[in-house]
This record gives C-alpha cells, sequence and structure tokens, in this order.
C-alpha cells in the first residue's frame, strides 16, 4: 500500500489567492535521503524558522501521486487549513523565498537576486556530469579540472560582484536573499563532494574571501546553524556521500 501523502485543496484561484496569504503556514517535505534537490528548499524553511517536517519518499509507488512523477514535492498548509501542492525545485525556491521576502525588495533587485541564483545554478548543473558522474578512475583530475577551468572562473567574478555590494556578506542589499544561501548551499556541496585525493577545494576564506563572507554570514545565521547542526543535517551528508559513492 502506498504511503498516502497530503490531498491538496481544490478551490477557485480566488480562494487559493487569499490562503496563500498565510503567514503561518505549516509545510511538508517530501523528497529522498540526501541534500539533492531538496536542499535548498530544506535550508529555506530552516533559515526562515519556519514550522516544517519531513515526509518519508516511498518511491516509486508515490510516483503518479504527485505532478510531475519527480521529488521534491513541499504540502503548504496555510493557517485556513487550505493544502497547496508545490512541485520543481527551483519554483518551489523562487515561491518559498517570495513567501519569506528573501527574493529582493523591488523588481531590479528581484533581477538581481535571480542573476547570482541563475549563474550559481549554472556551474551546480555542470558539477553533475563532470565530476559526479566521471568514472571512479577520473575523478580527481576531473574535480582539479572543474575547479581550476570552471569555478575558478566564476568565484572570481563573483567576487567582483560581491566586492561593489560593499563586501559585506550578501549579493544583494545588506540583506539575506535567496542568492546567499544558494551559494552557501553549493559552497557545501562542493565541499562535501571533493574526491579524496583532489586539490584544496577552490572555496576559502583566502581564495575567495567575499564568497566566503556570504558563506560564514549564511551559516552564521541562528536557525540556519541549528539546522547545520542538527542529527537529520549530518544524515543527509552522509547520504549525498554514499548515493555518489564519495
Ligand atoms: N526538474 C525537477 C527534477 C526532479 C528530479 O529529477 N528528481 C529526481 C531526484 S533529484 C527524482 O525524483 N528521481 C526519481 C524518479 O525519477 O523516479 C526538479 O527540479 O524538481
Amino acid at each position: 500500500m502506498v504511503v498516502s501523502l497530503p490531498v491538496p485543496t481544490h478551490a477557485s484561484s480566488d480562494v487559493l489567492s487569499q490562503a496563500v496569504k498565510s503567514s503561518d503556514s505549516t509545510f511538508k517535505v517530501l523528497y529522498f535521503g540526501l541534500h539533492g534537490r531538496g536542499e535548498l528548499i530544506r535550508a529555506l524553511l530552516a533559515f526562515a524558522g519556519a514550522k516544517w517536517e519531513e515526509l518519508t519518499a516511498d518511491w516509486p509507488a508515490q510516483k503518479s501521486h504527485t505532478p510531475f512523477g519527480v521529488l521534491p514535492v513541499v504540502y503548504e498548509t496555510t493557517s485556513d487549513g487550505t493544502v497547496l501542492e508545490l512541485a520543481e525545485s527551483q519554483a518551489i525556491e523562487r515561491y518559498l523565498s517570495n513567501k519569506f521576502h528573501l527574493y529582493g525588495k523591488n523588481e531590479y533587485e528581484h533581477h538581481k537576486v535571480e542573476q547570482y541564483f541563475t549563474s550559481i545554478d549554472t556551474v551546480w548543473l555542470a558539477f553533475r556530469p563532470k565530476v559526479i558522474d566521471a568514472a571512479p578512475e577520473n575523478r580527481v583530475e576531473e574535480a582539479n579540472k572543474f575547479y581550476d577551468e570552471t569555478i575558478s572562473k566564476i568565484a572570481a567574478i563573483h567576487e567582483e560582484h560581491l566586492k561593489k555590494n560593499g563586501s559585506n556578506g550578501h549579493y544583494v542589499g545588506d540583506s539575506f536573499t535567496l542568492a546567499d544561501l544558494k551559494t552557501a548551499v553549493f559552497v557545501d556541496r562542493i565541499l562535501l563532494l571533493r574526491p579524496a585525493g583532489a586539490k584544496e577545494a577552490p572555496f576559502s576564506a583566502e581564495k575567495t574571501p567575499n564568497i566566503w563572507k556570504v558563506y560564514e554570514t549564511v551559516n552564521s545565521h541562528p536557525s540556519y546553524a541549528a539546522w547545520k547542526e542538527s542529527q537529520r543535517y549530518q544524515e543527509l551528508s552522509a547520504g549525498t556521500k554514499g548515493i555518489f559513492k564519495f
């Protein structure tokens, strides 16, 4: 028998548009036992101090019960009991950022957040096939190449943008945004998935001081720091290393 999932509320868009204003929602995250595409979603919920929990995936039995047959899926229950089903990782990340005021203060800031977010995402998407999926005997060489040829170039560009923003630990203005969290999560992923024997990680206080400052600023946020120290976070790190055999 399939482990049942929350049932989304079917209502008119007028009704849903009222429900969605809820500032006291609870969230259920359905994903696998690794960081993966759930990492930034969990990070946003933890950072915002939201009330959230994880649902255990019963896969592939639940596949046909999800909007696109893939995870993550998030269920938001608003204060009036309406259940909103959220799918596609980036759509969820943007939705949550907007809800938690982590998406910039105006249209232009919103665009800036998006450009940094997308820039980092492009590098992350390349890391997977080039390094994670490399044959085990080539992984160290591919990681070194990726650090030198891809990360160092994009990191230098981000360093300049961050300098222009005042080297204050934020990408946009002086507030936390999705861009800060995206980079912090990306740095963690690169540090976690560094093959044994590869050269030093391409991010550090010395090599990339402005990116590192963003990383430390996000990491020192109390509710996010508590999440990173949690046992569940450690389990997800172990799950991530395990699944990719690092
Ligand atoms: N575009 C989707 C991709 C989701 C995706 O590929 N999820 C994988 C895990 S990372 C999945 O559900 N795999 C199981 C399956 O395809 O049955 C998103 O960003 O959410």
